[in-house]
């Protein structure tokens, strides 16, 4: 601002697209962003072009409340939730721009006695996995978060699961710093491009129509979240995906309260507290298929009801900001990074509810999926198992009320 808003340089190019690529991948929410990423970076492959509707990182990864962690039951979950939630560590270095990471703590409340056997067990397949949890006692928790009130006029805290090197980072430093490193590289990311038609011949991809013109490529990417039906039925195929709002919203900022991130999934409310002072409220999934971006109503109303019971001093604070994001769900509750029908189209998406922490370790997985054709990360991942009924059951590790 000193400077009158002059001479600051682009994080990256203003891209128009060429006639042809080696890669399109459609969409520059985290999970594009991060692929490209490393394609370029781990393959070499840089005759890339990222395609986006709107602009980049205004979908979900702009939206989500930023929470980082890797406690999950299944081993193939653990693994790339734990990849990702590594490479956060080192994330600002690698990409040379300051994603924030936060490694501050993730306590998940266990409220009933079921809650207290699940995330016991939790902590135990963790160890297994080499996830770093504990199961924590009221004790411990009250000492980690003063505020909490134990006792809890319905669900008293019965412990938690503790995860000292979960945290949040900086959603959009995230998406900037993929971005500007594509860039660099000399891929195009080209917003404003919305995706219109996907061009085939047989079963293989073509090309795309676009709001820009057509594009060619040899290979493509679908990796757009809520929207993944839509790209899915322009290729022609079918995805076991449901589209629905989910819903966060900020206070007016205060003074430090509470310096780690807390969720309660029986009463279901989650928070943590931005460096700007805000707390950081999110809340349940609609119970019904929508696009809005919005959500509905009841569920702030629910979710604040349900964090006062455990907060009791949050109760005069003023809301400053609500939105909503359109988060793609999977029957299991798990992602889908996997080859299609179509020859040469991939597909990430089905993240839901928790895909903001998965960035680099599904980036990472799916590039070498679309540049080798398998990768032990994602294999476990491919659309085959909702037709093998091999589900990765993750209802319970994805926090979330839906
Ligand atoms: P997006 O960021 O949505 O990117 C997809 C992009 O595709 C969009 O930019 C969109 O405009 C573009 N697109 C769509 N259609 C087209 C088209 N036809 N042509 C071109 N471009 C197109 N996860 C966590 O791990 N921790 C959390 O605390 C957390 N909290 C959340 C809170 C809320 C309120 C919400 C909504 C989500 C939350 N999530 C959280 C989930 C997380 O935000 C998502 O899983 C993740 O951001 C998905 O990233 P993405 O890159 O797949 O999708
Ligand atoms: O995946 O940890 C998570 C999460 C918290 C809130 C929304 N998603």
């Amino acid at each position: 601002a000193l400077t009158g808003h002059r001479g600051w340089e682009r994080a990256w190019r203003r891209a128009q697209p060429k006639a042809r690529y080696d890669v399109i991948i459609v969409g520059a929410g985290g999970h594009g962003l991060a692929t490209a990423y490393y394609l370029g970076k781990r393959f070499g492959i840089t005759n890339v072009a990222v395609l986006e509707k709107g602009w980049l990182g205004g979908g979900n990864t702009g939206r989500n409340t930023t929470i980082i962690r890797s406690n999950y039951l299944q081993d193939p979950s653990a693994a790339i939730y734990e990849k990702s939630r590594a490479l956060y560590e080192t994330l600002s270095q690698d990409l040379n721009y300051n994603v924030m990471f936060s490694p501050r703590g993730v306590m998940m409340l266990a409220q009933t006695e079921h809650e207290v056997r699940g995330y016991r067990r939790t902590a135990h397949a963790n160890a297994l996995q080499g996830v770093e949890t504990r199961f924590i006692t009221p004790a411990e928790v009250k000492k980690i978060v003063p505020i909490i009130r134990l006792e809890g006029p319905r669900y008293p805290v019965l412990g938690a699961l503790w995860q000292a090197r979960g945290g949040t980072a900086r959603h959009d430093a995230v998406a900037w710093g993929y971005a500007r490193a594509c860039s660099a590289m000399g891929m195009d990311i080209i917003q404003q491009c919305e995706v219109t038609g996907i061009r085939r011949d047989g079963d293989r991809v073509t090309g795309v129509d676009t709001t820009k013109g057509a594009i060619a490529c040899d290979k493509l990417g679908l990796v757009v979240a809520g929207h993944s039906g839509v790209l899915a039925q322009m290729a022609g195929f079918r995805l076991p995906i449901e589209s629905v709002a989910l819903q966060a919203l900020v206070s007016e900022p205060i003074k430090p309260i509470m310096d780690c991130v807390v969720m309660a999934n029986t009463v279901h409310g989650y928070m943590s507290q931005s460096d700007k002072g805000e707390m950081v409220i999110g809340g349940g999934a609609d119970g019904y298929n929508n696009y809005t971006q919005r959500g509905s109503f009841h569920h702030v109303e629910e979710t604040v009801r349900a964090l006062i019971e455990t907060f009791p001093m949050l109760s005069r604070l003023k809301m400053l900001r609500w939105w909503g994001g359109i988060v793609d769900m999977t029957g299991d509750r798990s992602p889908i990074l996997s080859k299609t029908p179509l020859q040469n189209c991939f597909v990430n998406c089905g993240w839901g509810t928790g895909g903001f922490k998965a960035i680099p370790g599904s980036g990472w997985g799916f590039a070498e999926l679309m540049a080798k054709g398998h990768a032990p990360l994602t294999d476990s991942f491919s659309l085959d198992r909702f037709r093998e009924g091999r589900f990765i059951d993750e209802s319970v590790a994805a926090g979330v009320a839906h």
